[in-house]
């Protein structure tokens, strides 16, 4: 129970990491995404001094089937954007070799100049966490690689859309990879990853099959075009040459400009913190029952509560809905910090502790993950040191500014 204390004191006085980091600090930049994927109590403090300069960075997601050749065209990718003046992060979430799948990606990009050099910087992923850890680490890394100050965050996954890490709602554009011949029957890449594609390439551009595989999926695109209003750009690259890649990179500019799906990035949070305390003090609800506010962070809120008569049940311990009253509370606030409204379809909570009057009851809530349009959280509801209750929540994010 100390270490989130010292977290909240570090926070608090900003964290002394991120100044070096934004100076280019690579060494440090290295050492902070270690942090971040080992989930050190340190990594929130550093997260929550990046709030308030993320926002900046282009964040393109590169998914598509194993061997699609996505590696080899960020690689291109890389060289366009370096060429071009921009500083450029790559972050390759590779479950296959977690490291050494990053160092071939690195080897080759490492080709370049000197100048050009110092403004990439390429990091492989290990998918040691599960599920939800691993998608939360990789957000949380992205944020770091746009406060770090890059131009462009370029996060490598395989799969498309059925993976961990969900890249269609970590990034601003997402490019979905088809390699050629996928067949005769382009079928096989179904609905689940065009519907995430804002930008649909096709890989290996020198292959037989390319000509084939770029004209199905033009057609199989203007087909759901005419029915969704949604214009897809489909564009042939040779990853090994660079062919087609300065036509990638206007296309994935011309998405940004439209504005379209852009990431959810965490608001300045003083503001987010009075928004917050007085969301707390307007709610009826939060007042009847006593709830008062400890602290707020990015993504987090602390609440407290105590136990009085009015809160009992029959049995002359505290009122399981009191419980869930508080959690929700703290849950529903986190959610909506962003000044996005968050609405909450769906939440569960465990009793492990009954609870008397007089006790104090603090409540505090996670982000667990938060998407284009989805939000996890988890609260902990703690007397002391016990934790008493545990609850999850899911919000679905309707992407109106709150009034
Ligand atoms: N002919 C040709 N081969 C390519 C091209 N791009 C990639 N390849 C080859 O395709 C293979 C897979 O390329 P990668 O770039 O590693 O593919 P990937 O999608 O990153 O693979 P995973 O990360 O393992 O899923 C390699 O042997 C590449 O040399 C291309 O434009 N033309
Ligand atoms: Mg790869």
């Amino acid at each position: 129970m100390n270490k989130p204390r010292e977290d909240l004191h570090r926070a608090a006085h900003g964290d002394t990491r991120l100044p070096y980091i934004r100076a280019g600090d690579r060494a440090a930049l290295a050492r902070a995404i270690t942090e971040i994927e080992n989930e050190l109590p340190s990594a929130q403090a550093l997260h929550e001094a990046c709030a308030e300069h993320v926002g900046h960075a282009h964040v393109v997601g590169i998914t598509g089937p194993p061997g699609a050749g996505k590696s080899t065209l960020i690689n291109a990718l890389v060289r366009e954007l370096l060429a071009r003046g921009e500083r450029v992060a790559v972050a390759a979430v590779d479950p296959s070799s977690p490291i050494t799948g990053g160092a071939v990606l690195g080897d080759r990009v490492r080709m370049t100049d000197a100048d050009a050099s110092d403004r990439v910087f390429i990091r492989s992923l290990a998918s040691r966490g599960h599920g939800g850890g691993l998608a939360r680490t990789t957000r949380r890394v992205v944020d770091l690689l746009d406060a770090a100050g890059f131009d462009s965050v370029i996060v490598e996954t395989v799969g498309a859309g059925q993976s961990d890490v969900d890249i269609a709602s970590l990034a601003d554009t997402s490019v979905v990879v088809c390699p050629p011949g996928l067949g005769d029957d382009v079928q096989a890449i179904k609905a689940g990853i065009l519907e995430i594609a804002d930008v649909l390439v096709v890989s290996k551009g020198d292959h037989a099959h390319a000509e084939r595989t770029e004209r199905d999926l033009k057609d199989m695109l203007n087909l759901r075009a005419r029915a969704s209003g949604r214009k897809v750009p489909v564009l042939r690259t040779v990853g090994t040459t660079g062919e087609g890649v300065g036509a990638l990179v206007d296309a994935l500019r011309a998405h940004a400009r439209e504005g379209k799906g852009r990431r959810v990035v965490t608001s300045v949070h003083g503001e987010a913190d009075a928004f917050l305390r007085r969301f707390s003090a307007e709610d009826p609800y939060q007042r009847l029952n006593g709830i008062e506010v400890v602290e707020t962070g990015p993504g987090t809120v602390t609440l407290r509560l105590q136990v009085a008569r009015q809160h009992l049940n029959f049995n002359g311990r505290c009122h399981g809905g009191v419980i869930f009253t508080l959690a929700d509370s703290a849950f529903g606030m986190a959610a909506n910090g962003y000044g996005v409204v968050a609405v909450g379809i769906d939440t569960h909570l465990t009793f492990q502790v009954a609870v008397k009057e007089g006790e104090t009851l603090v409540a505090r809530s996670q982000e667990v993950s938060r998407s284009k349009r989805i939000g996890v959280y988890r609260v902990d509801v703690t007397v002391g040191e016990k934790i008493v209750a545990a609850f999850t929540g899911t919000v679905f994010l309707t992407g109106h500014a709150h009034r």
